[in-house]
């Protein structure tokens, strides 16, 4: 499982008071942790609150890359913001450019800036696509799996390996008022993603967006992993420090085959990501 750390955020609290105050010692902690929590990327989101988004995501790379070298997702849906952090990254071991959807209103080719920005940061650079164009968030399956299929045509077309490329099909708090069918929704249209490529692509989500705001909150994000991971989900934007919830990303790879079956396993699991 190619999983992606999602505490250094600015929608966070303590996160956005760091980036107020320029503290770096927040964001180092919060690197470092989730790197021995087994983090493969670091998801890194300014925020909504930062003036200066570039500025920020900027320093946010730099203070990260101060003290780690774990692999960076950086996560927003303005290729400027994007351009910022790649200039100062370093990408050697890899870069996610996490969130443009396939197109939007004010700018058609996001997408294809997204794919050229990945090429220049490097041959392992990769992509998260989100099921989402001008029209917005698709609330049906049908909708959701012919924009997975415009973004790996798009892809091809570019020339862009498909191994590079995460399809995302946006999980929404399953609180919201009549989107309770939402979460089903999205398990159906991974199970007719998968076989849109040979090999199938890789598929992502941002996990805790679906329990925002809901009680039980770890128990649904625990439930809804295992089932993804059932329909091929083989990355996901998680909490790493929450430790039930890697054990049960652990569990759910041994019993989909994905890892081999050891009286160990849980401890063969965690020291493969150290
Ligand atoms: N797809 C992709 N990228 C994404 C998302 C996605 N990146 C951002 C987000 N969605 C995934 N990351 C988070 C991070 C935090 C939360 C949810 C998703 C979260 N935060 C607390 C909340 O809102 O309740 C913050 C509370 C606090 O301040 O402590 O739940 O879907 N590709």
């Amino acid at each position: 499982m190619i999983i992606i750390a999602e505490r250094i955020n600015g929608m966070f609290t303590n996160v956005k008071q760091a980036i107020a105050d320029k503290d770096k010692k927040v964001i180092q902690e919060l690197a470092r942790k989730q790197t021995e929590a087994g983090a493969t990327y670091l998801d890194v989101n300014v925020g909504t609150a930062a003036a200066d988004q570039a500025g920020t995501m900027q320093w946010l790379v730099e203070t990260i890359q101060e003290t780690c070298a774990t692999p960076l997702s950086l996560d927003s849906q303005k290729p400027d913001v994007i351009a910022a952090g790649l200039k100062v990254i370093n990408a050697e071991n890899g870069v996610i450019l996490n969130s443009t959807p396939l197109n939007k209103k004010t700018d058609e080719e996001i997408f294809d800036k997204y794919m050229e920005m990945a090429d220049q940061a490097g041959p392992k650079a990769c992509i998260i696509t989100l099921t989402m164009d001008k029209n917005g968030v698709p609330q049906d399956v049908d909708t959701r799996v012919a924009i997975a299929a415009d973004i790996i045509s798009k892809a091809m077309e570019k020339g862009f390996d498909s191994q590079r490329l995460f399809v995302d099909p946006i999980i929404l708090p399953v609180k919201v008022p009549n989107a309770q069918v939402q979460p089903g929704n999205i398990l159906s249209a991974m199970d007719q993603i998968r076989y849109l490529s040979e090999p199938a692509p890789h598929m992502t989500i941002g996990l805790s967006n679906l329990s925002q705001g809901a009680t039980e909150r770890s128990l649904i994000n625990r439930v809804f992993l295992a089932m993804g991971i059932s329909r091929g989900l083989d990355s996901a934007i998680v909490d790493v420090l929450d430790e039930k919830l890697m054990n049960v990303l652990a569990t759910a790879e041994m019993l989909m085959n994905k890892q081999i079956y050891s009286d160990s396993f849980l401890k063969v699991y965690a020291s493969m990501n150290e």
